[in-house]
């Protein structure tokens, strides 16, 4: 071994400024949605820079990616380090790509260390995090914990049409690598990530140790009408969605995050059918993300939303249907994978502050596999799912260096 391994903070900077190109919008931010052509040149060019390095990659069937340096005893679980690149349509250029990038700087870090290792190390990109695109988010990772693709998601049309399943086939053998299993033992998963809220940057704190991650629900909402003439019908002849939507909307936005500061409640899609100026709607669809750090208040509010959805839609004659897109319960990480990392941050002298995740990520399924930990860096006034997002290149560098000195600290507990 030739000296501790280090991060190169040049190197890793290189390689965000390189990938933000893969779907760089005129603001400044990234639409490299999953499973596009975009996604694909990424994941292709991630896997071209493994091979430089002789480390070898696989691919499973949910077309999530695997790097991996060997270790001395090949059938001894690997430390997998991950995260996503597939972004928000109007996303940042870190949210996801830091993860994958900073676990790929560790990984070079120890090759250029010449660092033999028990274990084998793997960096993993996994399938379509965001969502948007295709329902659910965190698709790659769950479909890595349950070992099984559920086959109705195969099915599902994207927000642009597309069917997954033929986009999922397009994006595994657009790279002719080795197939993984969908699922395999690990020893333990890190994840590095921007906040993507205010709180690190403000209280000027260069890591987040991530506790745990709060409970995401995703509902559609569907309202039957009656389409009819805009100038013709009065009121009293209307079965107008829109308008029980509306009556809905100024219910919840009025109640929810009002009622309970630990409540999100956001209505990211809208969309009224036929779409016609001069005509009242058919059916208007519209998407609930609901997220809650308890369990049990988070069904409660699911529970109220129905109710009053039902009670609106009766008044106005119309017909519902509530379809639940992602329920991710709250999770908590051990203990000793939450110290780990603060042990990681004070041994290379960075001040920490412990964290509960208001998005959802990859690693609240790892969790389930093996034991989890996430490391948080602030993000310029805790903005993301947005193209000014921006990350200082000092905390891009704090965050891989606790990656990597956490990874060192597994490493060496094997010695
Ligand atoms: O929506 C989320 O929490 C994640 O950022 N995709
Ligand atoms: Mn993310
Ligand atoms: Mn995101």
């Amino acid at each position: 071994m030739t000296g501790r391994p280090a991060i190169r903070p040049d190197r890793l900077q290189e390689r965000l400024e390189r990938f933000a190109g893969i779907g760089a919008t005129p603001k400044g931010g990234v639409d490299r949605q999953a499973l596009t052509a975009g996604d694909r040149e990424a994941r292709a060019l991630l896997a071209g820079l493994a091979r430089d390095r002789g480390f070898s990659v696989r691919q499973d069937a949910a077309a999530n990616l695997f790097l991996r340096r060997e270790g001395a005893h090949a059938d001894l679980p690997p430390l997998i380090l991950g995260s996503h690149l597939d972004t928000q349509p109007t996303g940042g250029r870190f949210d996801g790509a830091l993860g994958v990038l900073a676990a790929f700087e560790v990984l070079e870090a120890l090759e250029d260390a010449r660092l033999s290792s028990e274990r084998a190390v793997e960096v993993a990109v996994w399938t379509n995090e965001e969502g948007s695109r295709f329902a659910p988010g965190a698709m790659g990772s769950q479909a890595f914990a349950a070992r099984a693709i559920p086959p109705e998601w195969l099915a599902a049309r994207g927000a642009d049409g597309a069917v997954l399943g033929e986009e999922l086939d397009r994006t595994v053998v657009s790279l002719a690598v080795p197939a993984a299993p969908l699922g395999f033992p690990i020893a333990a998963y890190l994840e590095l990530h921007i906040e993507q809220g205010p709180v690190l940057e403000r209280e000027d704190i260069p890591v987040g140790v991530v506790t745990g991650i709060q409970g995401t629900l995703w509902l559609e909402i569907e309202i039957e009408g009656q389409a009819a003439h805009a100038g013709t019908t009065p009121l009293a002849f209307r079965r107008d969605p829109m308008r029980a939507a509306a009556a809905i909307l100024t219910e919840l936005y009025g109640s929810i995050m009002p009622g309970d500061e630990d409540a999100r409640f956001t209505v990211g899609r809208i969309e009224a059918r036929p779409g016609s100026v001069n005509a009242i709607p058919e059916r208007v669809r519209f998407t609930i993300d609901l997220r809650h750090p308890d369990a049990g208040v988070l069904r409660d509010l699911a529970d109220r939303i129905a109710g009053v959805c039902e009670g609106v839609c009766a008044a106005a004659g119309c017909g519902l249907s509530i379809r639940r897109l992602v329920d991710m319960p709250p999770i908590a990480f051990p203990a000793e994978m939450v110290e780990r990392i603060e042990a990681s941050a004070r041994r290379i002298g960075l001040a920490s502050r412990r964290i509960v995740s208001g998005a959802f990520h990859d690693a609240l399924y790892l969790a389930r596999c093996a034991p989890a930990a996430m490391i948080f860096c602030p993000c310029r006034d805790g903005i993301s799912h947005n193209e000014a997002e921006h990350v200082e290149a000092r905390f891009v560098s704090a965050g891989a260096s606790v990656l990597l000195e956490a990874t060192l600290s597994f490493l060496d507990d094997a010695r």
